[in-house]
Protein backbone atom coordinates (compact mmCIF):
# COMPACT_ATOMS: atom_id res chain seq x y z
CA UNK A 1 0.00 0.00 0.00
CA UNK A 2 2.82 2.37 0.90
CA UNK A 3 4.66 1.64 -2.33
CA UNK A 4 1.58 2.11 -4.51
CA UNK A 5 0.62 5.34 -2.74
CA UNK A 6 4.15 6.78 -3.07
CA UNK A 7 5.24 5.42 -6.43
CA UNK A 8 2.16 4.28 -8.35
CA UNK A 9 1.28 5.76 -11.72
CA UNK A 10 -1.69 8.05 -11.49
CA UNK A 11 -4.22 7.15 -14.12
CA UNK A 12 -7.84 7.58 -15.02
CA UNK A 13 -9.65 4.27 -14.65
CA UNK A 14 -12.95 2.83 -15.84
CA UNK A 15 -14.85 4.25 -12.87
CA UNK A 16 -13.62 7.80 -13.49
CA UNK A 17 -12.40 8.12 -9.88
CA UNK A 18 -8.70 7.82 -10.64
CA UNK A 19 -6.13 5.49 -9.11
CA UNK A 20 -2.47 5.12 -8.37
CA UNK A 21 -1.39 1.80 -9.73
CA UNK A 22 1.51 -0.62 -10.06
CA UNK A 23 1.45 -3.53 -12.45
CA UNK A 24 2.58 -6.95 -11.25
CA UNK A 25 2.88 -7.54 -7.51
CA UNK A 26 3.42 -10.62 -5.36
CA UNK A 27 2.64 -11.46 -1.75
CA UNK A 28 3.47 -14.75 -0.04
CA UNK A 29 1.97 -16.19 3.14
CA UNK A 30 2.72 -19.37 5.07
CA UNK A 31 -0.58 -20.91 6.18
CA UNK A 32 1.02 -23.37 8.64
CA UNK A 33 -0.52 -23.68 12.13
CA UNK A 34 -3.76 -21.94 11.18
CA UNK A 35 -2.11 -18.67 10.15
CA UNK A 36 -4.19 -16.57 7.77
CA UNK A 37 -3.58 -13.41 5.74
CA UNK A 38 -6.15 -11.48 7.77
CA UNK A 39 -5.27 -7.76 7.85
CA UNK A 40 -4.90 -6.35 11.38
CA UNK A 41 -4.40 -2.64 10.57
CA UNK A 42 -8.17 -2.39 10.15
CA UNK A 43 -11.01 -4.70 11.03
CA UNK A 44 -11.81 -7.05 8.16
CA UNK A 45 -15.26 -8.60 8.21
CA UNK A 46 -14.00 -12.09 7.51
CA UNK A 47 -17.44 -13.63 8.07
CA UNK A 48 -18.82 -11.51 5.24
CA UNK A 49 -16.02 -12.69 2.94
CA UNK A 50 -16.65 -16.26 4.12
CA UNK A 51 -20.36 -16.01 3.35
CA UNK A 52 -19.48 -14.74 -0.10
CA UNK A 53 -17.14 -17.71 -0.69
CA UNK A 54 -19.80 -20.17 0.48
CA UNK A 55 -22.26 -18.44 -1.86
CA UNK A 56 -19.85 -18.89 -4.79
CA UNK A 57 -19.67 -22.59 -3.97
CA UNK A 58 -23.45 -22.92 -4.25
CA UNK A 59 -23.22 -21.75 -7.86
CA UNK A 60 -25.57 -18.87 -7.09
CA UNK A 61 -25.17 -15.57 -8.96
CA UNK A 62 -28.16 -13.69 -7.56
CA UNK A 63 -27.42 -11.29 -4.68
CA UNK A 64 -30.63 -12.23 -2.82
CA UNK A 65 -29.13 -14.99 -0.63
CA UNK A 66 -26.36 -12.57 0.37
CA UNK A 67 -28.83 -9.75 1.05
CA UNK A 68 -30.86 -12.07 3.30
CA UNK A 69 -27.68 -12.73 5.31
CA UNK A 70 -26.93 -9.01 5.58
CA UNK A 71 -24.01 -9.19 3.14
CA UNK A 72 -23.94 -5.96 1.17
CA UNK A 73 -20.81 -6.24 -0.93
CA UNK A 74 -22.45 -6.92 -4.31
CA UNK A 75 -25.45 -4.59 -3.98
CA UNK A 76 -24.05 -1.60 -5.85
CA UNK A 77 -23.82 -3.34 -9.21
CA UNK A 78 -27.44 -4.53 -9.63
CA UNK A 79 -28.63 -1.22 -8.18
CA UNK A 80 -26.62 0.75 -10.75
CA UNK A 81 -28.06 -1.42 -13.51
CA UNK A 82 -31.60 -0.92 -12.22
CA UNK A 83 -31.26 2.85 -12.15
CA UNK A 84 -29.61 2.86 -15.57
CA UNK A 85 -32.21 0.65 -17.24
CA UNK A 86 -35.42 1.92 -15.63
CA UNK A 87 -34.45 5.55 -15.13
CA UNK A 88 -36.16 5.28 -11.73
CA UNK A 89 -34.45 7.20 -8.94
CA UNK A 90 -34.58 4.37 -6.37
CA UNK A 91 -32.10 4.63 -3.49
CA UNK A 92 -29.67 1.79 -2.84
CA UNK A 93 -31.32 1.00 0.51
CA UNK A 94 -34.80 0.88 -1.02
CA UNK A 95 -33.53 -1.29 -3.86
CA UNK A 96 -31.93 -3.76 -1.46
CA UNK A 97 -35.09 -3.89 0.63
CA UNK A 98 -37.09 -4.83 -2.44
CA UNK A 99 -34.56 -7.54 -3.33
CA UNK A 100 -35.07 -9.02 0.14
CA UNK A 101 -38.87 -8.76 0.17
CA UNK A 102 -39.84 -9.48 -3.41
CA UNK A 103 -38.55 -12.71 -4.91
CA UNK A 104 -39.76 -11.91 -8.42
CA UNK A 105 -38.11 -8.50 -8.31
CA UNK A 106 -34.91 -10.20 -7.13
CA UNK A 107 -35.08 -12.66 -10.01
CA UNK A 108 -35.41 -9.80 -12.47
CA UNK A 109 -32.93 -7.37 -10.97
CA UNK A 110 -30.71 -9.19 -8.47
CA UNK A 111 -28.71 -11.35 -10.81
CA UNK A 112 -25.10 -10.50 -11.56
CA UNK A 113 -24.90 -12.63 -14.69
CA UNK A 114 -22.66 -15.70 -14.98
CA UNK A 115 -20.05 -14.56 -12.42
CA UNK A 116 -17.78 -16.69 -10.21
CA UNK A 117 -20.36 -19.09 -8.80
CA UNK A 118 -21.67 -20.10 -12.21
CA UNK A 119 -18.23 -20.56 -13.73
CA UNK A 120 -16.82 -22.39 -10.72
CA UNK A 121 -19.45 -25.09 -10.39
CA UNK A 122 -21.41 -25.01 -13.65
CA UNK A 123 -19.11 -23.85 -16.48
CA UNK A 124 -21.30 -24.12 -19.58
CA UNK A 125 -20.66 -26.63 -22.33
CA UNK A 126 -22.19 -26.93 -25.78
CA UNK A 127 -23.19 -29.98 -27.77
CA UNK A 128 -22.87 -29.29 -31.48
CA UNK A 129 -25.12 -31.01 -33.99
CA UNK A 130 -24.02 -31.94 -37.51
CA UNK A 131 -25.99 -29.04 -38.97
CA UNK A 132 -23.94 -26.57 -36.94
CA UNK A 133 -26.66 -25.78 -34.40
CA UNK A 134 -26.00 -26.62 -30.77
CA UNK A 135 -27.65 -27.16 -27.45
CA UNK A 136 -26.47 -26.61 -23.90
CA UNK A 137 -24.50 -29.58 -22.53
CA UNK A 138 -24.01 -30.53 -18.88
CA UNK A 139 -22.13 -27.91 -16.86
CA UNK A 140 -18.65 -28.59 -15.55
CA UNK A 141 -18.12 -28.45 -11.80
CA UNK A 142 -14.55 -27.21 -11.65
CA UNK A 143 -14.46 -27.24 -7.86
CA UNK A 144 -15.55 -30.87 -7.56
CA UNK A 145 -13.08 -31.82 -10.30
CA UNK A 146 -10.35 -29.93 -8.47
CA UNK A 147 -10.90 -31.80 -5.21
CA UNK A 148 -10.91 -35.05 -7.16
CA UNK A 149 -7.67 -34.22 -8.97
CA UNK A 150 -5.95 -33.15 -5.72
CA UNK A 151 -6.89 -36.48 -4.19
CA UNK A 152 -6.14 -38.79 -7.08
CA UNK A 153 -3.41 -37.02 -9.01
CA UNK A 154 -1.64 -34.72 -6.55
CA UNK A 155 1.46 -34.25 -8.72
CA UNK A 156 -0.58 -32.69 -11.51
CA UNK A 157 0.33 -29.26 -12.82
CA UNK A 158 -3.25 -28.72 -13.92
CA UNK A 159 -4.99 -28.03 -10.59
CA UNK A 160 -6.73 -24.92 -11.89
CA UNK A 161 -9.92 -23.08 -11.04
CA UNK A 162 -10.76 -20.50 -13.71
CA UNK A 163 -13.35 -17.74 -13.63
CA UNK A 164 -12.47 -16.01 -16.90
CA UNK A 165 -14.99 -17.45 -19.34
CA UNK A 166 -14.21 -15.27 -22.34
CA UNK A 167 -17.49 -16.05 -24.11
CA UNK A 168 -19.59 -14.84 -21.17
CA UNK A 169 -17.64 -11.81 -19.93
CA UNK A 170 -20.05 -9.33 -21.49
CA UNK A 171 -22.98 -10.77 -19.50
CA UNK A 172 -21.22 -10.44 -16.12
CA UNK A 173 -21.85 -7.45 -13.85
CA UNK A 174 -18.10 -7.42 -13.27
CA UNK A 175 -15.60 -9.64 -15.08
CA UNK A 176 -13.81 -11.78 -12.48
CA UNK A 177 -11.01 -10.05 -10.58
CA UNK A 178 -9.72 -13.11 -8.69
CA UNK A 179 -9.82 -15.00 -11.94
CA UNK A 180 -7.33 -17.87 -11.75
CA UNK A 181 -6.41 -20.18 -8.90
CA UNK A 182 -3.74 -22.84 -9.17
CA UNK A 183 -2.88 -25.44 -6.57
CA UNK A 184 0.23 -27.50 -6.05
CA UNK A 185 0.91 -30.46 -3.81
CA UNK A 186 4.39 -31.00 -2.35
CA UNK A 187 5.51 -32.87 0.79
CA UNK A 188 1.94 -33.46 1.89
CA UNK A 189 1.18 -29.75 1.72
CA UNK A 190 -1.22 -27.86 -0.47
CA UNK A 191 0.20 -24.65 -1.94
CA UNK A 192 -2.08 -22.19 -3.64
CA UNK A 193 -1.65 -19.33 -6.04
CA UNK A 194 -4.17 -16.67 -6.97
CA UNK A 195 -3.74 -14.47 -9.99
CA UNK A 196 -5.91 -11.38 -9.61
CA UNK A 197 -6.06 -9.24 -12.75
CA UNK A 198 -7.25 -6.09 -11.00
CA UNK A 199 -7.05 -5.24 -7.33
CA UNK A 200 -8.51 -2.45 -5.21
CA UNK A 201 -5.91 -2.78 -2.46
CA UNK A 202 -7.83 -0.77 0.14
CA UNK A 203 -11.23 -2.46 -0.08
CA UNK A 204 -10.86 -5.56 -2.23
CA UNK A 205 -7.52 -7.07 -1.26
CA UNK A 206 -8.25 -7.77 2.43
CA UNK A 207 -11.30 -9.80 1.34
CA UNK A 208 -9.57 -11.45 -1.59
CA UNK A 209 -6.62 -12.59 0.57
CA UNK A 210 -8.90 -14.02 3.22
CA UNK A 211 -11.17 -15.82 0.74
CA UNK A 212 -8.36 -17.33 -1.30
CA UNK A 213 -6.55 -18.60 1.79
CA UNK A 214 -9.85 -19.93 3.17
CA UNK A 215 -10.57 -21.79 -0.06
CA UNK A 216 -7.06 -23.24 0.14
CA UNK A 217 -7.67 -24.36 3.74
CA UNK A 218 -10.96 -26.02 2.77
CA UNK A 219 -9.39 -27.77 -0.22
CA UNK A 220 -6.49 -28.95 1.94
CA UNK A 221 -8.90 -30.39 4.48
CA UNK A 222 -10.93 -32.14 1.79
CA UNK A 223 -7.81 -33.59 0.15
CA UNK A 224 -6.20 -34.63 3.50
CA UNK A 225 -3.28 -32.26 3.03
CA UNK A 226 -1.68 -29.68 5.30
CA UNK A 227 -2.03 -26.06 4.20
CA UNK A 228 1.24 -24.83 2.70
CA UNK A 229 2.09 -21.50 1.14
CA UNK A 230 -0.37 -19.06 -0.38
CA UNK A 231 0.98 -16.88 -3.17
CA UNK A 232 -0.96 -13.86 -4.35
CA UNK A 233 -0.19 -12.21 -7.67
CA UNK A 234 -1.78 -8.98 -8.81
CA UNK A 235 -1.99 -7.46 -12.29
CA UNK A 236 -3.25 -3.86 -12.04
CA UNK A 237 -2.78 -3.32 -8.32
CA UNK A 238 -4.20 0.03 -7.33
CA UNK A 239 -5.43 2.49 -4.75
CA UNK A 240 -8.37 4.78 -5.50
CA UNK A 241 -7.69 8.46 -4.98
CA UNK A 242 -10.90 8.86 -2.96
CA UNK A 243 -9.59 6.31 -0.41
CA UNK A 244 -6.84 8.69 0.77
CA UNK A 245 -8.23 8.93 4.33
CA UNK A 246 -8.33 5.16 4.70
CA UNK A 247 -4.86 4.70 3.25
CA UNK A 248 -3.21 7.38 5.39
CA UNK A 249 -4.90 6.04 8.51
CA UNK A 250 -3.97 2.44 7.83
CA UNK A 251 -0.36 3.31 7.00
CA UNK A 252 -0.09 5.10 10.35
CA UNK A 253 -1.11 1.94 12.24
CA UNK A 254 1.10 -0.95 13.37
CA UNK A 255 0.05 -4.51 12.58
CA UNK A 256 -0.94 -6.31 15.78
CA UNK A 257 -1.37 -9.97 16.69
CA UNK A 258 -1.39 -13.20 14.72
CA UNK A 259 -4.92 -14.34 13.91
CA UNK A 260 -5.54 -18.05 13.44
CA UNK A 261 -8.37 -19.86 11.70
CA UNK A 262 -9.75 -23.08 13.07
CA UNK A 263 -12.09 -25.21 10.96
CA UNK A 264 -14.33 -26.90 13.51
CA UNK A 265 -15.53 -29.82 11.45
CA UNK A 266 -14.65 -31.80 8.35
CA UNK A 267 -17.74 -31.70 6.16
CA UNK A 268 -18.40 -34.56 3.74
CA UNK A 269 -17.65 -32.44 0.66
CA UNK A 270 -16.27 -29.04 -0.25
CA UNK A 271 -19.88 -27.91 -0.78
CA UNK A 272 -21.06 -28.67 2.76
CA UNK A 273 -19.24 -26.02 4.79
CA UNK A 274 -21.33 -23.63 6.86
CA UNK A 275 -20.47 -20.30 8.41
CA UNK A 276 -20.43 -21.90 11.89
CA UNK A 277 -17.57 -24.17 10.84
CA UNK A 278 -15.07 -21.32 10.97
CA UNK A 279 -13.61 -19.78 14.09
CA UNK A 280 -10.99 -17.07 14.15
CA UNK A 281 -8.80 -16.71 17.25
CA UNK A 282 -6.39 -13.97 18.31
CA UNK A 283 -7.92 -11.42 15.97
CA UNK A 284 -7.42 -8.06 17.68
CA UNK A 285 -7.41 -5.60 14.78
CA UNK A 286 -7.44 -1.83 14.75
CA UNK A 287 -10.88 -0.35 14.08
CA UNK A 288 -12.78 -0.59 10.82
CA UNK A 289 -12.39 2.23 8.28
CA UNK A 290 -15.25 3.00 5.92
CA UNK A 291 -14.70 4.03 2.30
CA UNK A 292 -16.92 4.06 -0.80
CA UNK A 293 -16.56 1.26 -3.35
CA UNK A 294 -15.97 2.26 -6.98
CA UNK A 295 -18.71 0.80 -9.17
N1 LIG B 1 -12.18 -5.62 -7.12
C1 LIG B 1 -11.26 -6.21 -6.28
N2 LIG B 1 -11.52 -7.46 -5.83
C2 LIG B 1 -12.65 -8.14 -6.16
C3 LIG B 1 -13.58 -7.52 -7.01
C4 LIG B 1 -13.33 -6.27 -7.45
O1 LIG B 1 -10.23 -5.64 -5.93
O2 LIG B 1 -12.83 -9.27 -5.72
F1 LIG B 1 -14.68 -8.17 -7.38
C5 LIG B 1 -11.94 -4.24 -7.65
C6 LIG B 1 -10.77 -4.11 -8.57
C7 LIG B 1 -11.16 -2.89 -9.39
C8 LIG B 1 -12.66 -3.06 -9.56
O3 LIG B 1 -10.92 -1.72 -8.63
O4 LIG B 1 -13.07 -3.83 -8.43
C9 LIG B 1 -13.01 -3.79 -10.83
O5 LIG B 1 -12.90 -2.91 -11.92
P1 LIG B 1 -12.30 -3.38 -13.33
O6 LIG B 1 -13.18 -4.48 -13.85
O7 LIG B 1 -12.34 -2.15 -14.18
O8 LIG B 1 -10.89 -3.86 -13.09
Amino acid sequence: MRRIWAEGNERVDRTGIGTRSVFGATLRFDLADGAMPLITTKRVYWKTATRELLWFLTGETNIRPLVLQGVKIWNEWPHARYVRETGEDLSLDAFVERIAEDEVFAQNWGDLGPVYGKQWVDWPTYLYRKDGTYEQGPGINQVADLVESLRTNPGSRRHILEGWNVAELDRMALPPCHKTYQFHVADGKLNGLLYQRSCDVALGLPFNLWSAALLQRMLAQQADLEPGEFVWMGGDTHLYLNHAHLIEEQLAREPQGHPRLEIMRRPATIFDYRIEDFEVRNYTPHGAIKAPVAV
